[in-house]
């Protein structure tokens, strides 16, 4: 049949990051196997992840949203007014808003990876703030950036919300925290949101809500890997599963194999018994020293804190 295209697979194909084909054969070839959470954020992702902070069972969006809102006078107070407002992974930035409200910046600057979400959500603020400079930067946070020439001399704040830092490991976290050191140079200020140790009777249903969100959200991960490296993995036989490691003190979120699998992923082959996972994000949870402690590790002095009136979330500021 001439109409037949001739590999009608190539027409839904994305160009894939390079990077993501890499982590994931690197990652399913491993023991035990893993995927970098960062790869959730696909189009696709991103949107689930804005429903998942919409959830009743996902707290820390609301509370963090509440405690920025309800402390902005006294965090306005701390930080003083004139400074560039450095945001880390701005995503969306729905939290942002609350927080330029408060402090009078002199610049704002987004940095993110995805450079559509950037200028979505720069013009979007840019309509609320029309006097404030926002200067974007495309860029992966994790390595030292350098800052545009249009905040040289300001002095600095960084703003990293969401308990983003929770995915990492420590030494993964405090790395980041010495390159934001590096980005924004000694005497600059921090304000980060870090997610508290609470009972697994609310952790676990965080990341495992009755709408079944969340595990949309891990299973995304398999459909990206079919759209973008052309391969087969069959979705159905995996299911989500969310647990609290108490030693590590954090909820994982893995993809379990409910039958044996074979698939294929840009030509290599992979096989899953029944019962194996892959483990695709860790989200790290913080009693008050050990959020002080990380901090420290990592070159940050804490200021001040604040927390709800159930300590279930922590907006923690620190200076350099
Ligand atoms: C974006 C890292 C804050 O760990 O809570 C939400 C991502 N994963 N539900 C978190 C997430 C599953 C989220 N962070």
């Amino acid at each position: 049949d001439l109409a037949e295209p001739i590999a009608p697979a190539l027409h839904d194909r994305r160009a894939a990051d390079p990077a993501f084909r890499a982590d994931v054969l690197a990652g399913l070839a491993a023991r035990p196997r893993a995927i970098p959470a960062r790869w959730f954020y696909d189009r696709e992702g991103s949107e689930l992840f804005e429903k998942i902070t919409d959830l009743p069972e996902y707290y820390p969006t609301r509370v963090e949203t509440a405690l920025l809102s309800r402390h902005s006078g006294d965090i306005a107070k701390l930080v003083g007014p004139g400074r560039a407002v450095v945001e880390f992974g701005s995503g969306s930035s729905t939290k942002t808003p609350h927080l330029l409200a408060a402090v009078e910046p002199a610049a704002y600057v987004p940095i993110d990876i995805s450079g559509d979400f950037l200028r979505e959500s720069s013009a979007a603020l840019a309509a609320d703030f029309p006097k404030l400079p926002i200067v974007p930067v495309e860029a992966d946070f994790m390595h030292p950036i350098a800052t545009p020439d249009r905040i040289a001399g300001l002095p600095r704040l960084g703003f990293f919300p969401g308990s983003t830092i929770g995915n990492m490991v420590a030494r993964t976290a405090v790395n980041l925290l010495r390159a934001m050191v590096e980005t924004l140079g000694e005497g600059s200020m921090l304000l980060i949101g870090m997610d508290r140790v609470k009972s697994p009777d609310v952790l676990v249903p965080a990341y495992d809500d009755a709408q079944g969100v969340t595990a949309a959200f891990n299973l995304n991960l398999l459909h990206r890997i079919n759209r973008d490296l052309d391969a087969d993995v069959p979705v159905d036989a995996f299911r989500h599963r969310a647990i609290w490691n108490d030693v590590h003190a954090r909820v994982e979120m893995h993809l379990e194999a409910t039958r044996d699998v074979a698939f294929t992923i840009v030509g290599e082959q992979y096989m899953m018994a029944a019962g194996e996972t892959i483990h695709t994000e860790n989200s790290h949870k913080y009693g008050p020293r050990d959020a002080r402690v990380l901090l420290r590790a990592g070159a940050w002095e804490p200021i001040a804190e604040w927390t709800d009136e159930n300590d279930q979330f922590a907006l923690i500021l620190a200076e350099a």
